[in-house]
């Protein structure tokens, strides 16, 4: 646990120069019209999950170099998202992977996670890899599999993994299938989707009343030739097939090279069908780099599409999550760094003008809709996510405090050099 204290003292020096940076920030979006104090409320209320599977070192298929100090049980990943949280008031809830962190006792584990101030996101279930002891093999396909049995064993793990989510307090199951075919003539398309969408309405069916299925989708990898769940039109039709319970979940990370993802996100959001976001950055597929760190601009655009579709349809409010693998940073440094990207984008989206923004549109002025888009993201909207934070007893700097109290030193003492974290 961070010592508030300590955390007071640490950063004691720096709040005469944030008053400066945020009270000439804040008077210049008064002029130009913002309303500051909603703003700040909006950021104060904005909570990206942490999955459990992060907290680890990541690894390619060639190999994996640990940092040391990884959490060795759900009860250490929980630790290390409540440090997250008390840093940067931000990561208020963690998102489970079954059967990577199944709760022993599930009253303990949430009464834990409670005391650091956190609550249980949307629960994620695998059937992308085989289980010890499991009867079938999902080498060939889960929830399209052609043998009944493999798709009856896989919807079976899904009811189990909404029974984990149901004693956590989860309101969510996101579904990840990694089925499709490496070869042509493997997979018949068609009959592989609706054995998919007949699967799912099984799993659909046994979701609590206040429960959403989320389902995400991916073109390629692990399968290279074609996968049954591929692009969001896919996605949105298994959810609009299912029923309003069932939505659309966009990982930033699948989709093939250019592709407008914000555009995806505003149709979505028109068909009440945007359920979840998974963020992370790449620059060739499904990097599963830190959020906003290759391209800051596309995640504005997404954001400014999220504030208007939040604002002006029925969607119901999605659920965010970071998606990533840290191979060569300290995991934890990476959370915080993306947690901040998300918040930026968030903060630069709430100060577009969209009055003006909206008459741009309808006098044909692109030069004018331009310049409103550039004004919002070339603002340095940092002193609003400090002073945002520090209202709510957290740090101005997070990732400056987490150096300052050595946080990773301790772990490590704590916890010894050489362990590893479960999941990817
Ligand atoms: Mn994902």
């Amino acid at each position: 646990m961070i010592d508030k204290n300590l955390l007071e003292e640490s950063q004691q020096a720096e709040l005469a120069n944030h008053r400066i940076r945020y009270d000439f920030l804040a008077g210049q979006l008064t002029r130009s019209g913002s309303d500051v104090e909603g703003i700040i409320r909006q950021l104060n209320g904005f909570q990206v999950a942490i999955p459990s599977w992060a907290l680890g070192t990541g690894g390619t298929r060639f190999g994996r170099y640990g940092g040391g100090g990884e959490p060795r049980s759900l009860e250490e990943k929980i630790a290390d998202v409540g440090l997250l949280h008390a840093l940067n008031a931000s990561s208020g809830a963690i998102s489970l992977h079954i059967p990577w962190d199944i709760p022993a006792d599930a009253a303990a584990i949430k009464a834990l996670a409670a005391d650091h101030g956190l609550v249980f996101d949307a629960v994620n279930s695998n059937t992308f890899q085989d289980q010890p002891n499991a009867p079938h093999s999902y080498k060939f396909g889960s929830l399209s599999h052609v043998n009944p049995d493999v798709r009856q064993q896989a919807i079976a793990h899904n009811k189990a993994v909404i029974d984990h989510g149901v004693s956590l307090g989860s309101k969510a199951l996101t579904v990840w299938l990694a089925d499709g075919s490496s070869h042509p003539g493997q997979n018949n398309f068609r009959e592989a989707l609706s054995r998919t969408r007949d699967a799912l309405a099984e799993i659909y069916a046994y979701l609590p009343a206040d429960w959403q299925l989320l389902i995400e989708y991916k073109p390629y990898e692990p399968y290279f030739y074609s996968m049954v769940i591929p692009d969001w039109g896919t996605s949105m039709l298994l959810a609009s097939q299912l029923g309003p319970k069932a939505l659309s979940l966009v990982d930033l990370g699948h989709h093939l090279p250019n592709t407008n993802i914000e555009q995806i996100v505003a149709v979505l959001m028109m068909q009440q069908k945007l359920g979840g976001f998974h963020f992370n950055d790449s620059k060739f597929g499904d990097d599963d780099l830190t959020v906003g760190s290759l391209k800051p601009f596309q995640l504005f655009l997404i954001f400014n599409e999220l504030v208007d579709g939040m604002a002006a349809t029925q969607n119901p409010a999605p659920a965010w999550m970071i998606d990533a693998s840290h191979n060569l940073k300290d995991p934890m440094e990476d959370l915080l760094q993306s947690v901040e990207a998300i918040r930026t984008a968030y903060a630069q989206a709430l100060i577009v003008d969209r009055v003006a923004l909206g008459e741009a549109q309808q006098a044909n002025d692109p030069v004018r809709a331009q310049q409103l888009l550039q004004d919002a993201f070339r603002t340095d909207v940092r002193p609003l996510l400090a002073e945002s934070r520090l209202r709510m007893g957290a740090a101005l700097d997070p990732l400056t405090t987490y150096r300052q109290l050595e946080v990773r030193r301790q772990l490590i003492s704590q916890r010894g050099k050489n362990t590893r974290s479960t999941g990817l």
